[in-house]
């Protein structure tokens, strides 16, 4: 819990938290983002487990606006945040992973949160939980977009790269302190329409950098290590 920004709430803006205050160099924050199902939650748990990361950290935001947050130990981690079913993650979660660079170490906080979409959604609580990662994606110091190449190789790519994953793009890579802080995931490479799918991803975000990844085998995890690593 120590040295978590968690973000989403009123009540604690980047670098306002106690936990920010208690250190010299607060973690920066990596979100991972993207509509849902396509492998955010798998990605964290995996990719944190290669880190070396034991937990992951569930974050609820209270009525108050204060934050709780309750660790689950990896693997069962996997096993109950990920899911086939659409919007399995309803609020941010994260994990904290430590990034070896030159001879310092340096930590980052992954955060990652409910799948965005086109449309309203009629449940509250995932309406809820796509404002929660739309001001994350206001506020993270870099941006992880992941898309399904495995969907987009099969008859409807739209539904793999839509309006909202335009947008994320526009946003996220548009020129701010964060430039060059954003990469798209294409996930799924483990599935055999991901080989037209990266195809069709990558002609989809022209001039971003896209990284193939399988959060399922962890084909791609250096790659990423080696982008958050160096820009943040
Ligand atoms: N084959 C394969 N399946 C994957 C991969 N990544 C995720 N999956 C599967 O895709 C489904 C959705 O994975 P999640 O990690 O829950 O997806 P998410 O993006 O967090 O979804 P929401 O929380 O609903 O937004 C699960 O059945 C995963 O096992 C991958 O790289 N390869
Ligand atoms: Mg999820």
């Amino acid at each position: 819990m120590r040295n978590w920004r968690p973000l989403g709430a009123h009540s604690h803006r980047p670098g306002e938290s106690a936990a920010a205050g208690r250190s010299a160099h607060p973690a920066r924050r990596c979100l991972l983002v993207g509509q849902a199902n396509v492998g955010k939650t798998l990605f964290l748990c995996n990719f944190a487990a290669s880190l070396g990361a034991r937990a992951i950290q569930l974050f609820a935001v209270t009525s108050d606006g204060s934050h709780a947050a309750q660790d689950v130990p990896l693997p069962r981690a996997r096993d109950i945040l990920v899911n086939d079913r659409p919007h399995a993650t309803l609020a941010l979660q994260g994990v904290q992973i430590r990034l070896g660079r030159g001879k310092t170490d340096h930590s980052v906080q992954l955060l990652d949160s409910t799948g965005l979409g086109d449309r309203v959604h009629p449940e509250p609580a995932v309406r809820a939980g796509m404002a929660q990662a739309l001001r994350t994606l206001r506020e993270a110091d870099a941006v992880l977009h992941m898309v399904d190449a495995a969907l987009a190789g099969g008859p409807d790519p739209e539904a793999a790269v839509g309006e909202v994953d335009r947008q994320i793009a526009a946003f996220a890579a548009a020129p701010s302190p964060r430039a060059g802080r954003y990469a798209v995931l294409a996930n799924k490479t483990d599935l055999p329409p991901a080989t037209a799918g990266l195809r069709r991803v990558r002609a989809a975000f022209p001039g971003q950098l896209v990284i193939p990844v399988s959060a399922r085998t962890g084909a791609g995890f250096r790659e990423v290590r080696l982008f958050v690593a160096d820009r943040l």
